[in-house]
């Protein structure tokens, strides 16, 4: 038997279709016997491995890997199973092993890394272990070899999700996924493409694609949704895409084949391709659910905007915030602040930047976050190379200084001074007190009323310094939220 693991990523109420080790699954379905562990939904799914291991051989643990909090999680059970089932191997899969490979095979609870796009990989690095393949032999692989050294086969061509058969939805408890989101009562998860187009020099998604992204067809993603909608019900879907819309044609066309579905949806976008749109297309987007669009906007300077290698315009940005209203479309504009040539200045401007937006469209939302680097083959944003040093194994990035660092919270950057991290870390409570997200459809309106009411005064002033009361009552109106689901 083959165990699809999938680590805890967060809170129960925040579970959905664990789609990376669905992908996975949908290549072995009906020619391997498998299980899929969800750290999501089980609340002891160590417990579970060791059953599994008692009850079937199990030939390979396979584990989908995000930094942040899936690696502890994937840390800490791998290293239990390891030291319970010895000679099972154990191979990880996702962004952490495939942008930090040599970390992750130098823990002593990792065989094989498979390095991107992992349809094709997985069942060869089967074939592999079986014998009827070489290890060299199998593009996007990477492991230790005999002696000692890490060896990393080339990457494979990237191929559309379309080339693979539909994921086994059934091999799931539904049910336990379609949980309540400000989309709909219950909201399904689907990505259509893997990759993107562009090399913006702060993403994660350049190193592993090489900015290349492969798209299913419109009729294909229609054909899945309707499916699911058929089968369960679905009334919602959040689109994982790096970048859901490519050409005009293509988005008008997927609008309008799920349109009669009625889903009410949220997906990501760049901001130069929605202003090319025509009106016509925006509304047909808009009249097939488009509730929400995540925009990376990333900086209000267009320098910065330029050192990113972004190939947007602020004034596009500000032209699209009043654009979209139009169309009845939120944007969601997200900010990665603190450029590492002049992180103050680059504050000031992004605050005044988002201030300009939310007075242009003052129900856009707003995602301000600091600028962490990763490994980028174009060089990284800043060209902060020289003064960062990634950590060499798993624990080290599950440190409390790398887990912070990776999850963007007190990210210790040596070119960032701590009053401007401060100063960003307090302006983003002070706009997220003053317009609370309308995503959080845990908050009750008291709670909303409550965040507004106290930050209102400060907005209008520009006073961002020690909000302390702030921090009081988000952390008051979050424990007293409902907690509608169950495990
Ligand atoms: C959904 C998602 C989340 C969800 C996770 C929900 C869940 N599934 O449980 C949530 C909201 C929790 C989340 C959080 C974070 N995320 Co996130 N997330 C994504 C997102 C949008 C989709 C991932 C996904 O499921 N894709 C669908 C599957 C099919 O694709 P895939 O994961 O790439 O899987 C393929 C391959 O990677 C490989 N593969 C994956 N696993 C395995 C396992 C095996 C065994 C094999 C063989 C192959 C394999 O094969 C799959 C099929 O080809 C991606 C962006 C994106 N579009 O990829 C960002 C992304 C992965 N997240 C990212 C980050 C940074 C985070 C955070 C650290 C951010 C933060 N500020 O806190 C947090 C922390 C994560 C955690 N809790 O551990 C980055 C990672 C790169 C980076 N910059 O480091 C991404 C790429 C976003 C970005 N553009 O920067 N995230």
């Amino acid at each position: 038997m083959i165990v699809l693991l999938h680590p805890r990523t967060g809170k129960p109420k925040n579970r959905r279709f664990p789609l990376a080790v669905l992908s996975i699954a949908a290549v072995i379905e009906g020619r391997e016997e498998y299980a899929i562990v969800d750290g999501n939904l089980d609340p002891n799914p160590s417990q579970t491995l060791d059953r599994l291991a008692a009850e079937h051989r199990v030939e390979l643990l396979a584990v989908s890997v995000m930094p942040g909090p899936q690696m502890v999680s994937a840390i800490e059970l791998c290293r239990a199973f390891r030291k319970k089932h010895p000679k099972v191997p154990i191979v990880w899969g996702g962004y952490f092993p495939s942008l930090y490979t040599d970390a992750a095979l130098n823990a002593a609870y990792v065989d094989y890394c498979v390095r991107g796009q992992g349809e094709e990989t997985f069942p060869e690095l089967l074939e592999a272990l079986r014998g009827v393949r070489a290890f060299p032999a199998v593009r996007g692989l990477s492991y230790t070899d005999a002696f000692g050294l890490h060896q990393h086969n080339a990457l494979r061509p990237l191929r559309s999700p379309g080339d693979f058969p539909w994921l086994p939805y059934h091999r799931l408890p539904v049910e336990k996924y379609l949980l309540p989101t400000f989309l709909g009562r219950r909201t399904a998860v689907h990505q259509a493409s893997i990759g993107c187009p562009y090399r913006c020099q702060f993403c994660g998604v350049v190193p592993i694609f090489d900015g290349r992204q492969k798209t299913e067809t419109p009729q294909r993603t229609a054909a899945i949704l309707t499916s699911l909608q058929r089968q369960y019900g679905i009334d919602a879907v959040q689109f994982y895409d790096n970048n859901f819309f490519l050409n005009e044609s293509h988005a008008r066309e997927q609008a309008e084949l799920i349109t009669p579905l009625g889903l009410r949806w949220w997906a990501e976008g760049r901001i130069d391709a929605f202003l090319r749109y025509s009106d016509a297309t925006l509304r047909a987007i808009r009249d097939s659910g488009a509730m929400m669009i995540f925009f990376g906007a990333e900086s209000g300077s267009d320098a910065v905007l330029a050192s990113m290698n972004k190939q947007i315009t602020s004034s596009q940005t500000l032209a699209l915030a009043a654009r979209i209203r139009e169309f009845d479309i939120i944007p969601e504009f997200s900010f990665v602040v603190g450029d590492p040539a002049n992180p103050r200045e680059d504050t000031r401007n992004t605050i005044d930047f988002v201030r300009r937006i939310k007075r242009l469209n003052p129900d856009a939302e707003i995602i301000v976050q600091h600028y962490i680097p990763v490994p980028h083959p174009d060089g990284m944003y800043g060209a902060v190379e020289s003064q960062i040093k990634f950590p060499s194994t798993p624990d080290e990035w599950a440190s409390d200084r790398w887990l912070n660092f990776t999850i963007r919270q007190d990210p210790h950057l040596p070119w960032l001074p701590r009053a401007v991290q401060r100063r960003i870390d307090n302006f983003e409570l002070v706009i997220n007190s003053r317009w609370p997200t309308i995503q959080d459809v845990h908050l009750p309106k008291w709670g909303r009323w409550m965040l507004q009411s106290l930050s209102s005064w400060r907005y209008a002033l520009g006073f961002y310094d020690f909000p302390l009361e702030l921090e009081w009552a988000q952390r008051f109106v979050s424990l007293r939220k409902p907690r509608w689901e169950s495990l």
